[in-house]
This record gives C-alpha cells, sequence and structure tokens, in this order.
C-alpha cells in the first residue's frame, strides 16, 4: 500500500469515475479521495472517502489538500468539444482556471505531483489528417480544443519555470460503459452501443466515414497510470504526450456490432458536431510515448465492441 495521498477532480465524470476504483485499487481506499461539485453520482459517492469541491475556487482546493496532506491531484474536471461550442466563455473559464488553481498548488508546495488531460482536440484543420505528429501544427478551432492547448503550454512552462512535476496525455475518445460521457464529439461512439442494445437503430450525429482516434476506457486507465508511474526523469515532454489506440468511422463500429445484433441499423444526420470531427486528425503518431514510457494499447474495434455488448447487456 503507498503512502501517497490522492485528490481526484471531477470524479464522477467518464474517465474520473474509472480512475477512482483504479487507483483505490492500487494505493488503497483510504488514500484516494474522490470529488466533484455535486452528490449526484451515488455509487461513486458511497464507495469510498467523497469531498464536494468546486476546481474553480482555490481556497476550498487548499482546504481540502491540507485537510487530507493530498500529494497528487488527478484534474478531470472539463467541458468538452461540444458544449464548449454553446458555452464558449464557461468552458473557457472552466478547462483553464481549474488547471490554473492545481498548478499554483504545486507552485506553492502544497501538492507534488499533478495528471491534467489534453485531447486530440489541440489539433486543427491546418494539422496533418494521418498520423498527427507529435509536435506539428496546433491550429485548434473549437474553443475546447483552445483551452487543452494553452493548458498544455502552461504545464510546460509551470515544469521549467517552478519545477512542478506535471504529467499529460491527449486523450482520444473514450470508450466506456460504466459512466456515460457527456458533452464531447466522440460520444457518438458510447451512445451507439447502448441504442443498438435498446433499439437495435442509431442515428448518428457524424456522417458514415469520419474517422475518428478512438481508446477503450481500459486502455486510457493504464496510460493514467503508467504516466504517473514513471520516474520523474523519463518523462521528456510536459506539455501533453500523442497517446493512440485505434481510428474508425461510425461505418465500421456499425459493422462491428451487426456481428452481433444481425438486425442493427444505422443511420446518419450531421450536426454542428461534423465540423469538430473534420477538424480532428483521423490517426496519431504516439511514439514518443511508446518510447518514452512504454505505452501500449491492447483494445482494438473488435474487442472494444465484444466488451462494450457484453457488459451493457448484463448491466
Ligand atoms: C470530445 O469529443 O470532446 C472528447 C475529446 C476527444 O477530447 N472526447
Amino acid at each position: 500500500m503507498s503512502s501517497h495521498k490522492i485528490l481526484i477532480l471531477g470524479a464522477a465524470g467518464q474517465i474520473g469515475s474509472e480512475l477512482t476504483a483504479k487507483l483505490r485499487a492500487i494505493h488503497g481506499k483510504d488514500n484516494v479521495i474522490a470529488s466533484d461539485i455535486n452528490y449526484n453520482n451515488t455509487a461513486l459517492v458511497n464507495s469510498g472517502i467523497f469531498e464536494i469541491v468546486d476546481a474553480l475556487n482555490y481556497v476550498s482546493l487548499k482546504v481540502c489538500c491540507e485537510k487530507y496532506n493530498i500529494d497528487t491531484i488527478y484534474l478531470m474536471v472539463a467541458m468538452l468539444s461540444a458544449k464548449g461550442e454553446k458555452y464558449p466563455m464557461k468552458a473557457w473559464d472552466l478547462n483553464v482556471t481549474s488547471l490554473f488553481n492545481v498548478l499554483n498548488l504545486a507552485k506553492a508546495k502544497f501538492i507534488n505531483k499533478i495528471f491534467w488531460p489534453s485531447s486530440i482536440a489541440v489539433f486543427g484543420p491546418t494539422t496533418p489528417k494521418e498520423n498527427a505528429p507529435q509536435y506539428t501544427i496546433t491550429e485548434p478551432n473549437t474553443v475546447y480544443g483552445m483551452t487543452k492547448l494553452i493548458g498544455e503550454r502552461w504545464c510546460q512552462y509551470y515544469n521549467e519555470k517552478y519545477d512542478v512535476d506535471i504529467r499529460s496525455l491527449r486523450y482520444p475518445g473514450i470508450i466506456s460503459w460504466k459512466t456515460l460521457p457527456g458533452g464531447g464529439t466522440t460520444d457518438y461512439a458510447v451512445e451507439i452501443y447502448y441504442e443498438a442494445l435498446a433499439k437495435k437503430k442509431y442515428n448518428c450525429f457524424l456522417a458514415e466515414n469520419t474517422e475518428l482516434p478512438m481508446m477503450y476506457m481500459d486502455d486510457a486507465i493504464e496510460a493514467t497510470v503508467a504516466i504517473m508511474s514513471v520516474p520523474t526523469g523519463g518523462i521528456k515532454i510536459r506539455s501533453s504526450y500523442n497517446i493512440s489506440a485505434v481510428s474508425y468511422t461510425p461505418k465500421q463500429v456499425a459493422e462491428s456490432i451487426k456481428k452481433h445484433i444481425p438486425e442493427f441499423e444505422i443511420s446518419y444526420s450531421p450536426d454542428f458536431r461534423q465540423d469538430i470531427a473534420n477538424s480532428w486528425p483521423k490517426r496519431i503518431d504516439d511514439s514518443e510515448a511508446r518510447k518514452d514510457w512504454g505505452w501500449r494499447h491492447k483494445f482494438d474495434l473488435e474487442l472494444i465492441t465484444n466488451e462494450m455488448l457484453k457488459q451493457l447487456s448484463r448491466k
């Protein structure tokens, strides 16, 4: 059992809820404090120590860190790409202020280590579509993408100037069955499994051949745990690492579902999220993560579909 005391901000969300369970299994239940801004996720609230913490409030964050002697924060609070286009100033404030608060806690030595997720949304229409490199043109045209890009710059700055131990991954679309995502452009790739089981049909908000990078939750959690376990000198990139697993289109997901549910039908009604998807690369080159700390993914599309349909049928 480790002596680390961990605070997860945004623990009730899609990734936060699974990360909390994994970190509790690794570090012990009493060493991982889950927090969010409401008690809505009752399974999470009842599964261990839970605190109401608003990541926008520096004082409330500091009080929580002092109360539990926190040394590591996972900042999983964010407004995603599609919702961010509807509430641009809220997205800017939430995504950037929460990061500053956590960076400043580390600068003031209240905590030692931070995990903060970036996203493939840092890329934009001028980024190469195929195998977007680690270092390339990053001109995002979504508010969410801009917050992630500026966040990456600040992470590197705080590392260089104030020696803050910050680690980050550019997550692709994350596929999971425990907690629904909300407000993202890649959300279709989760919704499709729910609708396939419930209604045997799905009307997709992206066009059939829209190829995007995706990753199964177990791989995303493995990557997060792995990058946080690397000795400090092993982390060469302090902005954010590209990581990738698989890339596929709505049509390809539908075909993989039809192998299990032959009567499943998909239709397409692209909406404003199509423009966001069109601005992102199809594939990501994650060779730096593979070289620096041994990143390897396990789940391809067939495995993802098997797991999603199996777990959701049980649920
Ligand atoms: C979104 O669609 O906004 C997110 C992301 C790719 O960061 N899932």
